[in-house]
């Protein structure tokens, strides 16, 4: 197993100072629908695709879209499962992750031993990462049993954060969950940043330009979109507002 995306990630982010990610959600959008979206968002400057959902149920359908987002891009597809039904050979990598905050060790770090051989087996690179849900966290917080960290809590967030690097973990997740009202507090992810020694990824709740440049501003080395490309009829426009935001921001 190499780590070719992961190398590449690092890579972009240096160079540009922030990168973005599209997350489609072949549970929401139907197949063809996110094949158009990850070509549009390529084109806008996404850096790469994200796949999965709280509610990813069928694991051939996963093949199947992802067998076709392949054909049609070259950014690298990467698995952001919920579940052993997100595993597909046919991604260039997966988010090996563990949701931190979960009070059930299924999403701790049953699901991963279950999924973990198949993974090995089927060559796929993964990232190991540290999945923290902020507030109610959505679907994501429901599904994942999470005791979400309290908005005017950082210094919690930055103790799960703090965890998951000191286990290894080489990228950390602050996710307030997709459709989140209010995404993760800058002032949470600043103080994070400030002591974390792995990227830093934000997701959930970020709609546009000006919320995805605060976030970077705060730290994100990665900001994560994806109700923004499922609700709008201008996909490129729209990521390319939130990347042009994101990069080369002084931080
Ligand atoms: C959810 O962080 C991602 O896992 C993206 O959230 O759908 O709110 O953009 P949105």
């Amino acid at each position: 197993m190499g780590r070719s995306v992961e190398h590449s990630l690092i890579e972009k982010i240096r160079e540009r100072g922030a990168i973005h990610m599209t997350l489609l959600d072949p549970q929401k959008t139907a197949s063809g629908k996110c094949v158009e979206i990850a070509s549009e968002a390529e084109k806008a400057g996404t850096s790469a695709i994200m796949v999965g959902g709280s509610t990813l149920a069928s694991n051939s359908d996963l093949d199947d879209v992802i067998r076709e987002i392949k054909k049609r891009v070259g950014v690298p597809l990467i698995l952001f499962p919920n579940n052993i039904s997100g595993v597909s050979r046919y991604a260039d990598a997966i988010w090996f992750m563990s949701l931190l905050n979960s009070s059930s060790t299924y999403y701790l770090i049953d699901v991963q031993a279950l999924s973990a051989p198949l993974i090995k087996r089927y060559g796929l690179e993964a990232i190991p990462m540290g999945y923290i849900i902020v507030g109610e966290g959505g679907a994501a917080g429901f599904v994942g049993q999470a005791r979400g960290i309290p908005y005017d809590h950082p210094e919690l967030a930055l103790g799960y954060s703090l965890a998951a690097e000191t286990l290894g973990m080489r990228f950390v997740y602050l996710e307030a969950g997709s459709g989140a009202k209010a995404p993760v507090p800058t002032k949470m992810i600043a103080l994070v940043k400030k002591h974390l020694g792995v990227p830093l990824i934000v997701g959930g709740g970020i709609r546009n330009g000006k919320a995805a440049r605060a976030a970077v501003e705060a730290g994100a080395d990665i900001v994560v979109t994806g109700t923004l490309v499922e609700e709008t009829s201008g996909v490129r426009e729209s990521i390319y507002e939130i990347v042009r935001n994101i990069e080369s921001r002084e931080r």
